[in-house]
């Protein structure tokens, strides 16, 4: 679908990628504490998390269960870090959980779950659900006569999920045009590249062939994804909506942007402040 209509102001691209630079940053603080992690989906999913919770979403950050929020679903729970770093940033978790990150008793394990973590909608640690827990909510939120919406944040991985297809189907079989789904398609899963375990292109038409509104995008272009954003929560049709990101593990921190085999990296003791003055290079903050 065509996005090239709506105007994208320079003072919130701004603010998007100072919130975006934030996100990385608390990413890599969390990663400094155990030494290692998905730190590399984290880079490549911030600026997605940042046009999401700084753009679109409804939230009180002192009150995450208010009944009308939107919700976020995180469905790839080992993304966590990546959701807990945009939380911190939308003032929803404190920022000196980062020190207890991963550890026995921290309200932010090392995968999502909805009972530790405030605004954690879901746990998601077994893949392929959290669309079909979408459907379920945004149904129900319908049936409520709410106009909350309802993302699902998943991954390329979870494609080769039949239940996310059957969730698919669903979704517009009952018009839920409160759902939006953004798949984060970094071709990368646990043992290969994404692409070479099972293909999925053509992927926007396949979405479209299920009856979704589908938009594709490069997920580490803020102002791509403003316009995707706004044309998906803007639309009047009766279609859930999908906006696809092509995004790079590691974004914004060249020496893990290289690294081989990504899906959890190891990153030694003296490499992580080297990778925390990379971001700042790559953002010009001194
Ligand atoms: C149902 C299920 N099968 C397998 C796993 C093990 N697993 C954890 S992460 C992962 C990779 C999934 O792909 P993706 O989310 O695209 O990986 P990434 O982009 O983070 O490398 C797998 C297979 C799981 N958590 N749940
Ligand atoms: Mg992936």
């Amino acid at each position: 679908m065509s996005v090239a209509a709506s105007r994208v102001e320079p003072e919130d691209l701004e603010k998007l990628k100072r919130h975006a630079y934030r996100i990385r940053r608390h990413a890599l603080l969390m990663g400094e504490v155990q030494g290692q992690g998905y730190v590399g989906q984290a880079l490549g999913v911030a600026d997605v998390l940042a046009v999401a919770y700084f753009r679109h979403l409804r939230y009180r950050a002192d009150d995450p269960e208010w009944e009308e929020r939107d919700r976020f679903l995180l469905s790839i729970g080992h993304y966590a870090i990546a959701l807990y770093a945009a939380l911190i940033e939308a003032g929803i978790v404190a920022e000196d959980e980062i020190e207890n990150y991963g550890s026995d008793h921290s309200i932010l394990p090392m995968s999502g779950m909805a009972t530790y973590t405030p605004g954690m909608e879901i746990t998601g640690g077994s893949l392929g659900h959290g669309l079909g827990i979408g459907v379920g909510m945004a149904l129900g939120l319908k049936r409520k006569a709410r106009d909350s919406f309802v993302y699902n944040l998943l991954s390329d991985g979870e494609l080769n999920e039949g239940s996310t297809w059957e969730a698919v189907a669903s979704a517009s079989h009952w018009k839920l045009n409160n759902l939006i789904a953004i798949v984060d398609v970094n071709d990368q899963q646990a043992d290969d590249k994404s692409s070479t375990v099972l293909s999925y292109e053509p992927i926007t038409d396949r979405w479209a062939a299920f009856g979704w509104e589908a938009w594709r995008v490069d997920g580490n272009d803020l102002e791509a994804l403003v316009r995707a954003f706004d044309a998906a929560v803007g639309s009047q049709s009766d279609k859930p909506r999908v906006i696809i990101c092509d995004t790079l593990m590691g974004r914004g921190v060249p020496l893990l942007e290289t690294r081989e085999k990504t899906h959890f990296i190891r990153v030694d003791e003296n490499e992580w402040s080297l990778a925390l003055a990379q971001l700042d290079d790559v953002y010009g903050i001194k």
